[in-house]
């Protein structure tokens, strides 16, 4: 084995509550965004597919967690339905969601598999959208006693908590660029919502740790490593400021609990800072996080900006700065994203050199493809020999880091079965494990086999 991982390295995937679940009209369950946006418009983004029924894992995730254990997976990572619990966001709990995720937990644990939770991914509950979201202080606070409550009803057996999973999408998705409800483009809203879901994490963090809480928490982080054009310094001005707007906002305050001075000039000159109370930067400095999770899915390419912005245009942060692709580069064409698969060990080395080697993993990583069923073997398998040179390359480079000691404790692929999607609903495919809607059936790709191999042999030649 030429790619040797810790014998305890975290091997498994991660997938959300909205897109794997269904049941989303079941169980007491209340509306969140995403069930009313596609009421709304069912053909923008999702083919007329939605998450009601998803994968289903809310009737079959016995059979599911059976399905894991059998491919050798050691750690799954899935999300709370915050208004599964809460229907309203707040106020009365709802007994059929404790006794569907202690089933979920319990199964799990009964399988040799750990569970990790991650409590917010994109599923605001549609009662407190109405209230602002998170532009709102309020809603924060229902967070924290969302947070709470799972913190209390589960923290005896689950030891591994993420507030929130890229919490930056959410911004960018609802109030930048026009691709989560509530869709508005306003940068100062954007910054509030920010702002919030920073403060929510750190809220969460302290009420996780009051409670005496015997685990470790931390947050989910997407990071987008930029890269400039060239060493001009007009370049690396912009691609540092790309750096610090889309990596840094949300890294410094998680890890090292302050903001960066680049982003905070931004704020200012574009009279976006955000409402804040008296205490709230000394409590985010108090609590930062134990763990973080990295979603690595492709770099940003950056230079400096070629032409002034247009002054009556809302203000986005590319007027600072242009993206551009970079020729030559490999691509995901289902996607439209670059796979420059050194991202992962330059972010990693970033964050043993400047963050204190902060204890990390791989909480994301993975290939959307279309129409897999045209690499489907005679024995029913799909051949995705693309996925497992995908994940094999970051793996190298990811050993790579390992090696010159970056503080990495594993790697999830999104994500375990094939699932729903906010952005195509089931046009592309990632999982270990395909899934004919039809019928639910399940059925164990090629790249689900090789990584059974890898996990037992703890890497790779
Ligand atoms: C991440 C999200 C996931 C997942 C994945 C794939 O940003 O955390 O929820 O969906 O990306 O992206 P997409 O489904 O948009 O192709």
């Amino acid at each position: 084995v030429t790619y040797q991982f810790p014998t305890d390295f975290w091997w498994g995937t991660a997938s959300s509550a909205t897109q794997m679940e269904g049941a989303a009209f079941e169980g007491g369950k209340g509306l969140n965004i995403w069930d009313y946006w596609y009421m709304q418009q069912p053909n923008r983004f999702f083919n007329g597919v939605s998450a009601t029924e998803a994968s289903n894992f809310y009737h079959l995730y016995e059979q599911d967690i059976a399905l894991m254990k059998e491919l050798g997976h050691n750690t799954f990572r899935f999300s709370i339905s915050w208004s599964r619990l809460f229907p309203e966001g707040v106020g009365e709990v709802n007994e059929e969601a404790i006794t569907f995720y202690n089933n979920v937990i319990n199964c799990l644990i009964d399988h040799d598999i750990e569970p990790f939770i991650n409590l917010y991914h994109f599923d605001m509950p549609m009662a407190l959208q109405d209230r602002g979201g998170w532009e709102s202080r309020d809603v924060v606070d229902a967070y924290v006693q969302f947070a709470k409550t799972c913190f209390e009803l589960f923290g005896d057996r689950v030891m591994t908590w993420f507030t929130h999973n890229e919490p930056i999408v959410p911004v960018e998705g609802g109030y930048l660029y026009d691709f989560h409800y509530p869709n508005v483009v306003d940068f100062k809203r954007a910054v509030q919502v920010a702002y919030h879901s920073i403060l929510s994490s750190a809220l969460a963090i302290q009420a996780y740790r009051k409670q005496g809480q015997p685990g470790q928490i931390g947050i989910i982080l997407n990071l987008t490593p930029s890269y400039p054009r060239s060493q001009h310094p007009a370049d690396l001005k912009a691609s540092r400021l790309a750096d610090a707007i889309f990596n840094r906002s949300f890294l410094d305050p998680s890890v090292l609990g302050t903001f960066p001075k680049e982003l905070i000039d931004v704020l200012q000159e574009q009279g976006a800072m955000p409402e804040m109370q008296p205490g709230d930067l000394d409590l985010i400095r108090a609590n930062t996080i134990d763990l973080l999770g990295i979603n690595y899915y492709q770099p940003r390419r950056v230079k400096a900006k070629a032409s002034l912005p247009n002054p009556d245009a809302p203000f986005l942060p590319e007027n600072l700065f242009d993206f551009y692709e970079m020729p030559g580069r490999k691509m995901n064409p289902y996607r439209g994203w670059e796979i420059y698969e050194q991202g992962v060990y330059d972010i990693l080395i970033n964050l043993k050199d400047n963050y204190g080697n902060i204890p990390c993993f791989i909480s994301e990583n993975g290939m959307g493809v279309e129409g897999e069923e045209r690499y489907r073997d005679t024995d029913g398998s799909v051949q995705d020999d693309y996925r497992i040179d995908f994940i094999r390359e970051h793996l190298k480079w990811t050993h790579r880091a390992l090696e010159e000691g970056a503080n990495v404790k594993g790697y999830h692929l999104w994500t375990f079965m094939d699932n729903w999607s906010w952005s195509n609903a089931y046009k592309n495919r990632y999982g270990f494990v395909g899934v004919d809607l039809a019928t639910q059936e399940r059925t164990v790709k090629k790249s689900g086999h090789w990584f059974k191999q890898v996990i037992t042999n703890h890497g790779f030649t």
